[in-house]
């Protein structure tokens, strides 16, 4: 088994034009594996802190100043690579060294180890013999936290081909959708500048209700029939409107607001309406009963946490208990490293709670999640439709049908 011979990390920029770290980690003094560590805009209150005292600089510090206690190990060796940082750490949330830090690390590692190995990067994480593609989960539409004012309150309007039997095929309708959805929103407004968000998706000025019939509406225009074969899907990102103090859900750029009750039904109608396949953070994040009765009205959409369950096992463990979702984001950097990622796929798998493995809304160009989707079984894999940051993990899925151990799309 190959040893890390050298480990070294430096400051970088993500898609969002902020400071962030890149982690080296050669093994057998000449095996690479490089990552860069992205991160969110609509942040969950539980997740790993991304970095020390909020600064790349200092958890890049504690990288220099101990990498010593990593020489030697195995680059395959998760766990110990896992306990190592988490002693550095010494706190449940990576506060001590930053989640960011934790995640490059941790995927470096085993990066080198699949070139170490002549394996690909999927097969060194998982036991599986064979593997299937995970569906794209791509964002035609932003608003809300990744997008300016006049865009709708909600986050994403996303697409997905599920009526794709292949992953060429789903790749092509969700880019197919993307543009002809570019030309409906021309049409609706001559003035449209074509901006997009964070994630890629189109940034019109549009509320909530009109830019997802417009989203349908380009579904239809290129003669499939809406939730058959390509459906959407909505990240709420409910937690950027909740307002504790009043609470209630302010949807200020449309111009309403909703209590608890309110908010169920608005995703309720949503779900109905369009179809919905998938319905992300529908209410806020520790609405763990208001998703419970979400999950039991739509037992056919995926009703999927993120804020919620922050790819921590503890909480999904909760929502488990109060059936709260029956789907979850896996989200490497919410958890911090890949050995608390891949727990949290487990505990989700052995209780049929289908994965999505996600991006951040300020992204490397790396692309080892589309490894960690087909690794983990994810159902979909959610990273967006255009800009070089989303297009690399998707290009990334192409190369890997070069590869005969992954047979096929994923069961929804
Ligand atoms: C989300 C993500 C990714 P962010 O809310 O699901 O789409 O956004 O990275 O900003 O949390
Ligand atoms: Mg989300």
């Amino acid at each position: 088994m190959a040893k890390i011979s050298s480990i070294e990390g430096r400051i970088l920029y993500n898609s969002r034009g902020s400071k962030t770290i890149e982690v080296d980690i050669i093994s057998d003094e000449k095996f690479l594996g490089r990552v860069c560590a992205p991160s969110g805009a609509s942040v969950g209150k539980y997740e790993a802190v991304s970095f020390k005292n909020g600064k790349p600089e200092e958890s890049l510090k504690i990288l220099k100043e101990n990498s010593s206690k990593f020489i030697g190990l195995e680059s395959s060796d998760l766990e110990t690579i896992h306990k190592t940082l988490n002693e550095l750490d010494q706190t449940n949330n990576y506060s001590g060294i930053g989640g960011a830090l934790a995640f490059a690390v941790t995927i470096a590692a085993v990066e080198s180890a699949s070139k170490a190995e002549s394996r690909p990067l999927f097969s060194i994480l998982s036991n599986e013999k064979s593997f299937k593609f995970p569906f794209p989960l791509g964002n035609i539409l932003g608003g809300g936290a990744h997008a300016g004012p006049g865009t709708p309150d909600i986050q994403e309007i996303l697409i997905c081909a599920n009526g794709s039997k292949t992953i060429e095929d789903a790749i092509a309708t969700n880019l197919s959708v993307h543009k002809e959805l570019r030309k409906v929103l021309e049409k609706e407004d001559p003035n449209f500048t074509n901006g997009r968000g964070d994630e890629g998706g189109w940034a019109p000025k549009l509320e909530n209700h009109k830019a997802l019939e417009l989203s349908a509406k380009a579904i239809e225009n290129l003669g499939y029939t809406l939730g058959k074969e390509v459906s959407l899907g909505v990240d709420f990102a409910s937690s950027t409107q909740w307002n504790e103090e009043k609470k209630k859900y302010i949807y200020d750029r449309a111009g309403f607001e909703n209590s608890s009750e309110e908010q169920i039904d608005f995703a309720s109608e949503i779900i109905d309406k369009y179809k919905l396949i998938y319905a992300e953070d529908a209410v806020h994040e520790e609405a763990f009963e208001d998703m419970s009765e979400l999950t039991a009205k739509f037992p056919n959409t995926l009703i999927t946490g993120d804020d919620l369950t922050v790819t921590n096992k503890n909480i999904l463990q909760k929502a488990i208990n109060s059936k709260s979702c029956n789907a979850a984001i896996l989200k490497v950097n919410q958890a911090g490293s890949l050995f608390d990622a891949l727990e949290f796929a487990e505990l989700a798998n052995q209780n049929h709670i289908r994965l999505i493995t996600s991006h951040r809304s300020g992204e490397s160009t790396d692309s080892q999640i589309s490894h960690i989707g087909l690794a983990t079984k994810s159902k979909m894999l959610k990273v967006g439709i255009v800009g070089g940051e989303r297009v690399a993990k998707l290009n990334e899925l192409l190369r890997l049908t070069e590869h005969d151990l992954i047979c096929g799309m994923a069961e929804l």
